[in-house]
């Protein structure tokens, strides 16, 4: 596989293509998890990687970046276009710190947020305790009902007594939609701002298969490697025009009217040094992609497997948290079963399924240990499979999760998933 590492390096060699080898033998299901094309690989991994950038097109503290600009201003003239955005920030390295920087532009450190708690599906970046997030800043978290439903009443009441400065939505866990159009509302109400974080379901947004939050929220966060099907990387999104992101605002400009300037502030020089030009590259490539009609295609199927899955996990007796799912991922509750998410995510793992651990709702258990395992569709649908296999699959789930120490059943549950992944090949140009 390669010409040059597998003479200076094989141990790092050795170490890629077996990693290729699982991803190419088993049935990745995480979620956040994705298969990007070849041609963003290739971006990726690119000379790009040796240039210094530091500052924005046409502005920048190095000489020789005039190709890097091209590339710069290609992602985010595609960013702008595909979201509906006045304005793109495409430098930051990954989510988390394009959720730092988004909360730094608008808050100072010890100013109050607000977001979902980690224990509930929301991001260790929206207000965690242990996070930068929640260390730094005045943090109030909210939680979802019994039920693992947000209820936007409760929220109501929680953002009009705590009047939070930053207010964000979005999860990592959360099977369901969310009211932008309501949550909107409340934040701005107490003259908050609303950041909504879609790493999750920026694909399907892209795709317009559901609900965008442009036009809603004040600023918007993403990764670029979940259902975008991107390099490693994030953006960070919000309309209006930036004056110059380099110059402190002047006492007549207010920060709501400058997002954009505060937000590239925010990002260089406020948090990161150098952008990662190679990476930008690979991001200007999986939204250039992500614009073809092929790709709303994708985005509609990963909604259809989500649903078929769950119904097939539901058929077989299993309970999922909020009774299924309106996007890509789904949480099964382990508590009936009598098994933790630990070894049901070990027992998956043995017959080639890649799943995480999660806590769902109420959890008694402990977050290394929790009882739910979280699982979704968007790597399965890259690999091109349909309701029919996510019903299959939806049953070898469940054997096993029942049986998770039965031999026989994790040796036939192995083979059924050594022969979908024959049936499905998966970058067979790179063996
Ligand atoms: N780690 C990501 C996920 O798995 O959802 C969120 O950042």
């Amino acid at each position: 596989m390669f010409k040059h590492l597998s003479i200076f390096d094989p141990e790092i060699a050795k170490s890629i293509e077996q990693e290729l080898t699982r991803q190419q033998q088993g049935l990745e299901m995480i979620p956040s998890e994705n298969f990007t094309s070849l041609a963003v690989l290739e971006a990726l991994g690119s000379i790009l990687t040796n240039k210094y950038s530091e500052g924005y097109p046409g502005k920048r503290y190095y000489g020789g970046n005039q190709y890097i600009d091209q590339v710069e201003e290609l992602a985010q003239e595609r960013a702008k276009k595909l979201f509906g955005v006045d304005h793109v920030n495409v430098q930051p390295y990954s989510g988390s710190p394009a959720n730092q920087a988004a909360i730094f532009a608008v808050a100072r450190p010890g100013e109050k947020i607000m977001g979902m708690s980690l224990l509930f599906g929301g991001h260790l970046t929206h207000g965690w305790k242990v996070n930068f997030s929640g260390v730094c800043y005045n943090s109030v978290q909210y939680q979802t009902g019994p039920n693992g439903l947000l209820d936007y009443d409760e929220l109501e009441k929680l953002v009009k007594t705590e009047k939070p400065k930053v207010f964000f939505c979005g999860a990592t866990a959360y099977p369901r939609l969310y009211d932008y159009p309501r949550l909107a509302k409340i934040i701005h109400g107490v003259d908050g701002y609303f950041i909504a974080d879609i790493a999750h379901e920026a694909g399907m947004i892209a795709a317009k298969v559901i609900l965008s939050p442009v036009g809603y929220a004040d600023i918007i966060t993403t990764t670029t490697h979940k259902s975008l099907r991107g390099p490693r990387g994030a953006m960070i999104m919000c309309n209006g025009l930036p004056s110059h992101p380099l110059k402190p605002l002047t006492a007549e400009e207010t920060p709501r009217d400058n997002l954009p300037t505060l937000i590239d502030r925010a990002v260089f020089p406020g948090l990161q040094g150098g952008p990662h030009n190679h990476q930008t590259a690979a991001i200007a490539v999986a939204l250039a992609e992500a614009a073809k009609p092929e790709f709303k295609i994708y985005a509609e199927q990963i909604l259809k497997n989500a649903k078929a899955l769950a119904a097939s996990l539901m058929n077989e007796g299993l309970k999922l948290v909020t009774d299924g799912t309106d996007n890509h991922l789904m949480i099964i509750d382990l508590t009936s079963l009598n098994l933790g998410g630990k070894d049901g995510e070990l027992a998956l793992e043995q017959v080639g399924i890649t799943v995480n651990k999660n806590t769902i709702p109420f959890d008694h258990r402990k977050p290394f240990d929790p009882s739910g395992i979280r699982l979704g569709t968007p790597a399965l649908t890259s690999r091109g499979m349909k309701e029919e296999v996510m019903v299959e699959i939806g049953q070898i789930i469940s054997l096993v999760l029942k049986s998770p120490t039965n031999k026989s059943t994790l040796e036939k549950a192995r083979e059924q998933v050594k022969n979908l992944t024959k049936q499905y090949p998966l970058y067979s140009e790179l063996n």
